[in-house]
């Protein structure tokens, strides 16, 4: 882009990393005397971001200027999880941890175990260089669970592809069913859109155990108990069928002809009365939402992932994502349901070209779920489980914060026997536990490409200042790290640019996104399954799927129902969503965003509270045999009673105590892509002195 023409601004194209759907298009403004970003804007002519950017990533230079970036290479020199380090060299911290990984490498290179999740998205800082290092090691893999994979595996066993909605198309919806997600707080570029709608006369309906600000601002809300969805799908099916809702002729042409004769069955096993029992919510409640979705055209359905961060989520999803499918909602462009986007762009993105698994050379690692690393870490070698873990790096990941369990995972990562390498920008929890710290650069000062899982368009993030201190992008740390290894395939000399054009193909290249405004829209027709045509095998969208068989309500782990004697003892469900002013734990640090969350809090019900002598602002303990969370009560009608809302995701050390929610999350799964319930945990609530 040109300098705007008001002022002498250098003005660059930039995309948001962070772990959301709405992925941004921003512009950001470098002031060439200093060569200092002097601001963050949200792009006005990019359809989804309309020119807004939430308060977080607004005050993103604050982040990348921040005065606790790590802008060296740092070593240990106290114990493990003190933070005490030194700087050093890279050539010295290169060489060592090069001497390191070889040592364990020649005895077994599965003992080392890279961990990375999303802290940011872009394609070329994610896994690129990173994948291509882990391959040609033949490090252990990792399944990257700890979010999405119950929601997006179950999504994509139904569609047959992570695949749904534009999400501008709301903005015309006749209903709105906002279904496990605080959009305010987590998807502020949909709720714009649902806005719009609502506007126009439709309503909207919020499905949340938890009172949001997002279900103040909604016609109805149906506040269920933790992990039933998949019962009150079930009763919103019954209704469909017994009041003839359903459109017949969608289902003959695009539904799996013998899945659906048996599901059928099983919804009618499942009156309004029964799921009202066990949902926790008036039956009159369930009737109204079916007859709204049985006969408002268009409706939508925006799913999110807050719902199936519990054991039987995976199945939820299933049930959820039927619904627009029984009653032909997909016939309109506002009709039909979201939960991910992401699985469009498999037609611009060759992630063979950009990971290079053939690096692998004919050799199959194990695979750790990133979600029992806990767990794994303190684990000894086994036949089953392989070689005891050795080594980790982990980059754009906070894992001691953010994974469940964390008693277990600190202890895992205080081993003295392991030796941890972290990428990072602060000295997280994590970092704090490293044996080296390596400085990454922040979005500010790299080069990337971003897709997206709420939107469907192709975003281009170029550097607007160069690295600051000594950090170095994430790619050309591995690309340093596999020259101090000894890996000379050229592939490991790609530069950046060299990897953004590897990555992309088809009708989005990278000389074609360089030539755009900053972003470029996948081919994908208005109204994607008007006429079926679901990315399955048979084209139909599928309810009996092999391995699976045809999806249920599963009660949670963690229930009064399915743990009676646990549940006597520790009788609060807890959900930990996310705090509205921090990205997963990315922000917690940066003090303009923490002065407005102020402190760690676990809302309680007022009934909750009196039962335990509570007061509203008193600290208290959140604790099961797991561990300890200590906080401050808020005593609030947000909660239901009988469940507590922990929001998240403090660092532990600038909590209270040292400890944060995942404190007394567990390590259990879900039924369907192996994910955390972080939303499915029993827990006792205390006055703390
Ligand atoms: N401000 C902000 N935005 C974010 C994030 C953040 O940390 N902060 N995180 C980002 C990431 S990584 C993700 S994955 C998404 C997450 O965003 P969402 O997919 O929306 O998921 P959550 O925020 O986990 O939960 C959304 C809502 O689900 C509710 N919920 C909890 N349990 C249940 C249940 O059993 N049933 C139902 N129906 N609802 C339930 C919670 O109370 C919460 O209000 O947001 C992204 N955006
Ligand atoms: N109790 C509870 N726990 C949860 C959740 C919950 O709702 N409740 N939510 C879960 C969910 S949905 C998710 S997605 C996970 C998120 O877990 P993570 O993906 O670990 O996300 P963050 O906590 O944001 O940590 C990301 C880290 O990456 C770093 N980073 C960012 N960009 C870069 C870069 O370019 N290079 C390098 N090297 N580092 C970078 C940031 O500084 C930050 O410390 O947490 C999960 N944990
Ligand atoms: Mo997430």
């Amino acid at each position: 882009m040109n300098a705007s023409a008001d002022s002498t601004l250098r003005v660059v194209r930039a995309a948001c990393p962070h772990d959301c759907p709405d992925t941004c298009a921003m512009q950001v403004s470098v002031d060439p005397a200093t060569e200092r970003v002097v601001r963050i804007q949200g792009r006005a002519e990019h359809v989804t971001t309309h020119g807004a950017l939430c308060t977080k990533v607004s005050r993103y230079a604050e982040r990348t200027y921040h005065p606790e970036r790590v802008l060296t290479p740092l070593k240990r020199v106290g114990p493990k999880g003190a933070g005490q380090f030194v700087p050093v060299t890279w050539d010295e911290a290169l060489a060592d941890i090069a001497t390191r990984l070889k040592a364990i490498a020649a005895r077994d290179p599965e003992a080392i175990l890279p961990y990375s999740y999303a802290g940011t998205m872009g394609l070329l800082q994610g896994e690129s260089m990173a994948a291509r290092f882990f391959h040609r090691l033949g490090a252990s893999l990792l399944n990257r669970t700890i979010c999405a994979s119950a929601g997006g595996d179950a999504l994509a066993a139904t569609y047959g592809g992570k695949v749904g909605m534009h999400v501008r198309h709301f903005a015309e919806s006749r209903l709105i069913v906002i279904w496990g997600s605080h959009s305010i707080a987590s998807n502020l570029h949909f709720w714009t859109f649902a806005q719009q709608a609502k506007r126009a006369g439709a309503k909207l309906v919020c499905i949340d155990p938890r009172r949001t600000e997002t279900a103040d601002k909604c016609h109805a809300h149906l506040q269920l108990r933790p992990g039933t969805d998949g019962a009150l799908a079930l009763a919103l099916m019954h209704e469909l069928i017994v009041n003839d809702w359903l459109d017949q002729a969608y289902i003959d042409a695009h539904v799996q002809a013998d899945g659906w004769p048996a599901l059928r069955e099983r919804a009618l096993q499942w009156p309004p009365e029964r799921a009202a029992e066990v949902c926790g919510l008036p039956v009159e409640q369930i009737r109204d939402l079916a007859r709204d979705l049985g006969t408002t055209k268009p409706a939508a359905i925006r799913l999110n992932y807050g719902m199936q961060r519990v054991r039987g989520g995976g199945n939820a999803v299933r049930l959820v994502a039927l619904l627009p499918c029984l009653t032909g909602a997909w016939r309109h462009r506002a009709g039909g349901l979201l939960l991910s986007s992401s699985g469009w762009f498999g037609m611009v993105r060759d992630d063979a070209a950009r990971q290079r698994p053939d690096l692998l050379a004919g050799r199959s690692p194990r695979t750790i779920n990133m979600s029992t690393i806990g767990d794994d870490l303190l684990r000894e070698a086994s036949p089953d489980f392989g070689p005891k873990v050795e080594a980790l790096i982990v980059y754009n990941s906070n894992p001691v914060a953010v994974a469940p369990e964390s008693p277990k995972v600190v202890r895992g990562f205080a081993r003295d026997d392991l030796f941890t390498v972290v990428l990072e920008h602060f000295l997280t929890d994590t970092a704090d536990h490293a044996d080296y710290v390596l400085p990454a650069t922040t979005q500010l000062e790299h080069l990337d490409l971003h897709t997206s899982y709420g939107h469907t368009d192709v975003l281009l993030n170029e550097p607007a200042i160069a690295p600051l201190g000594e950090s170095l992008p994430n790619t050309e740390i591995f690309r340093r790290l596999a020259a101090a290894m000894g890996f000379d395939e050229p592939c490991f000399r790609d530069s950046d640019e060299a990897l953004a054009e590897q990555t992309l193909r088809g009708a989005v290249t990278y000389e074609a996104l360089k030539a755009s405004p900053g972003w470029m829209s996948l081919p994908i027709a208005d109204a994607p399954f008007a006429e079926g045509g679901f990315p399955t095998r048979d084209g139909r969208v599928q309810i009996d799927v092999p391995g699976l068989g045809l999806p249920d309500h599963l009660e949670p782990h963690e229930s009064v129902v399915s743990a009676p004697a646990l549940a006597a003892r520790y009788p609060l469900a807890m959900i930990s969503p996310p705090a509205r002013n921090f990205l997963n734990s990315t922000f917690v640090n940066v003090k303009s965003l923490r002065d407005i969350e102020s402190e760690p809090i676990v809302e309680v019900h007022p009934d909750d509270a009196a039962a335990r002598g509570l007061a509203d602002r008193a600290p208290v303990r959140v604790f099961n045999d797991r561990g300890s969370y200590h906080c401050t009560a808020r005593v609030s009608t947000r909660a239901r009673p009988g469940v507590v809302n922990g929001l998240g995701i403090w660092w532990r050390k600038l909590g209270s105590h040292g400890t944060n929610v995942n404190e007394v999350t567990h390590q259990q799964l879900t039924d369907i892509g192996q994910a955390p319930c972080f939303y499915d945990v029993l827990v006792e609530v205390e006055a703390a002195g």
